[in-house]
């Protein structure tokens, strides 16, 4: 069973069928901040580029000024559009006001905004929502809701307002709210309000907020940012691409390259092939992606933004179809094969590769009644069988020899059923003899010591803002699955981890532990660990003899340690369980795991 969080909701949100349908939608950071590219008076900003004036505690006397060199005549609304569509996107977030505190529209509230205060002197916003009703997308906006780095009331600029002489409630009745009835009257139908980094803000406020929104247009949603679980959807981190199928509603934020403002010196651009597998991966989990570009200061969309979304378009138009309005994975595990999608009767098998002439499925006890190549309408034989020793389901579909010449990997495997599929939960020995044990399956074993270790999140804590923790309310210090899903904060040497597994066939198995760094944090290791599987054990230190390739692992440092060879003589109920023998303080993370796989070793098993 997988113990991942759940956005649990004691309301569901009237507007969400079409953000459900959507899976897929393009963020805009676009402000002041991309005058700077990244650098200001000859100084590279560390990090992403639209926290230039934080990073450098830039007095907004002179950040100010970069509005006087703000002319975005190559701003083409149109054209930013019709490249979400052709990406497939279905909605777009651009930022209306982002933490500087620069309004990207003709606000009436404060001069600081692209109209008043620059040579350009129009409303990107105009042109932009006409746009989308154009062609079919929906305009959402960003506001920053609580850190404002230009009101003197507005979280987060310490440098040039004294922090105690603040009124916060000011700052939201004067600026927040005005400039959301703005933003929710001027521009037509608003499809969702993406707020962002509640630091600091109370639940009451947050509601506030909320109720705000609602009360002007009843369907506009919230984004889960808004603070205190009161979103109509959940946010997980940037980048953040969580371990396992999630319940409930969910949107990963994410970045092309590094940054989400324009950063000139930013060339970390991830390829379109990974851009897809990522696409791919959430929708298996069934969260949403929000794909950002950031225009230049003359608003134009870097090129290689430009190129990975047509590309991106492209595998979008074949295989569009088992992405929007699909649910996640039934099974609460990732395959190494690829992902699988489920919309009603029919699961969506997305194969990374062709590496083999035929994919099986274990566990799904509902009837197939049919397999096929849906992008070029070819049907696939498909067999079922039930392995009454095992108590094992098996699927096998059998690929063709070599794909149609029209299909790039990853292509899509349909497979469609009797009825809604029913699927075996548990950690179950792939019909490749592998077992893949991740964290989010097992049980924490937490001990008393540890579960009174809770601390209070500092509530400025930025850089968990920019983290996009976005964390407000004291959590426990103590081990527990993220919303990633991995077995995060284990500190303690008293706590372990325990899974169960079904083994179909004896064998020999490499065993390989995953552990994770904290986001942009160096992977560091240097913990003891001792592992049990059935009688076998053996205890490890954890050292990067594997490094984890896989696009998610960008910004989460990911390595496997190898324990060890271990022989397991009987198919049928198994398990294993993990503890700390020494756990290494100077990793900050403390140990952070993602899964316990066993590969067999080869001509071994079965
Ligand atoms: O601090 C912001 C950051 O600049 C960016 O807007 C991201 C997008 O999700 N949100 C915050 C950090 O999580």
């Amino acid at each position: 069973m997988s113990r991942l969080p759940s956005q649990a909701l004691d309301h569901e949100a009237p507007g969400l069928g079409w953000w459900r349908e959507a899976r897929f939608g393009m963020f805009i950071h676009w402000g002041l901040y991309a005058v700077c590219a990244g650098t200001w008076k000859g100084r590279t900003v560390p990090g992403i580029g639209e926290w230039i004036m934080a990073q450098f505690k830039i007095p907004l006397a002179d950040y100010r000024t970069l509005a006087r060199s703000f002319n975005p005549e190559a701003f083409d609304a149109d054209a930013v559009v019709r490249l979400a569509k052709q990406a497939g996107m279905k909605y777009l977030v651009i930022t209306a006001k982002h933490h500087e505190g620069f309004a990207m529209w003709d606000s009436k509230v404060s001069d600081y905004n692209i109209v008043k205060a620059t040579p350009y002197g129009r409303d990107p916003m105009i042109p932009l929502a006409e746009a989308c009703r154009r062609h079919g997308i929906r305009l959402c906006f960003y506001y920053s809701q609580a850190l404002d780095w230009e009101h003197p009331d507005g979280m987060g600029n310490d440098w040039d307002f004294d922090p105690s002489k603040k009124n916060f409630q000011r700052y939201l009745d004067e600026k927040v709210k005005p400039q959301l009835t703005e933003l929710l009257t001027g521009y037509g139908p608003v499809g969702l309000i993406w707020f962002d980094t509640p630091v600091g803000i109370t639940r009451e406020q947050s509601l506030e907020v909320k109720n705000l929104v609602k009360s002007i247009q009843p369907d506009c949603l919230v984004s889960g940012r808004i603070g205190h679980g009161i979103g109509d959807y959940g946010s997980l981190g940037d980048n953040q691409i969580p371990a396992g199928r999630l319940h409930g509603d969910w949107e990963t934020p994410a970045t092309i390259n590094d940054t989400w403002g324009y950063k000139a010196g930013d060339r970390t651009w991830k390829s379109s092939d990974d851009l897809i597998r990522l696409l791919v991966d959430l929708a298996g989990k069934g969260v949403n992606y929000l794909l950002n570009i950031g225009p230049d200061a003359d608003g134009r969309v870097p090129e290689e933004s430009c190129r990975r979304l047509e590309d991106i378009g492209v595998w979008m138009q074949q295989n569009g179809s088992a992405i929007y309005g699909t649910d996640a994975n039934p099974y609460p595990y990732e395959f190494a094969w690829g992902r699988m999608t489920r919309k009603n009767d029919r699961l969506n098998l997305i194969l990374y590769r062709r590496d083999n002439p035929r994919i099986s499925l274990r566990g799904l006890k509902t009837r197939v009644l049919g397999a096929s190549l849906p992008a070029v309408g070819q049907a696939l034989a498909a067999r079922q069988d039930y392995d009454e020793r095992s108590g094992m389901h098996d699927v096998t579909v059998t690929l063709p020899d070599t794909l149609p010449g029209e299909l790039k990997a990853p292509f899509v495997v349909e497979l469609n059923l009797e009825g809604p599929p029913e699927v075996d939960e548990t950690c179950l020995q792939q019909p490749d003899h592998r077992v893949l044990l991740p964290a989010h399956m097992a049980s924490l074993n937490v001990s008393p010591e540890s579960a009174r270790r809770n601390v209070a999140v500092s509530t400025n804590d930025l850089f968990a803002a920019v983290a996009g923790e976005a964390a407000n309310e004291a959590r426990g210090d103590h081990m527990r699955i993220g919303a990633g899903g991995l077995v995060e904060n284990w500190h303690s040497e008293r706590d372990s981890l325990a899974w169960s597994f079904k083994l179909c066939d004896a064998g020999t198995f490499d065993v390989t532990l995953y552990t994770v760094a904290a986001k942009y944090k160096n992977w560091v290791g240097g913990h003891r660990v001792r592992i049990r599987i059935g009688d076998w054990h053996a205890t490890a230190e954890i050292t990067p003899d594997e490094v984890v390739n896989d696009p998610r692992a960008h910004l989460f440092a990911e390595r496997g340690t190898r324990i060890g060879i271990c022989r397991l003589e009987r198919p049928g109920a198994c398990d294993a369980e993990l503890s700390a023998e020494h756990i290494n303080p100077a990793d900050p993370a403390g140990l952070c795991i993602s899964a316990l796989s066993l590969t067999p070793v080869d001509g071994e098993a079965g």
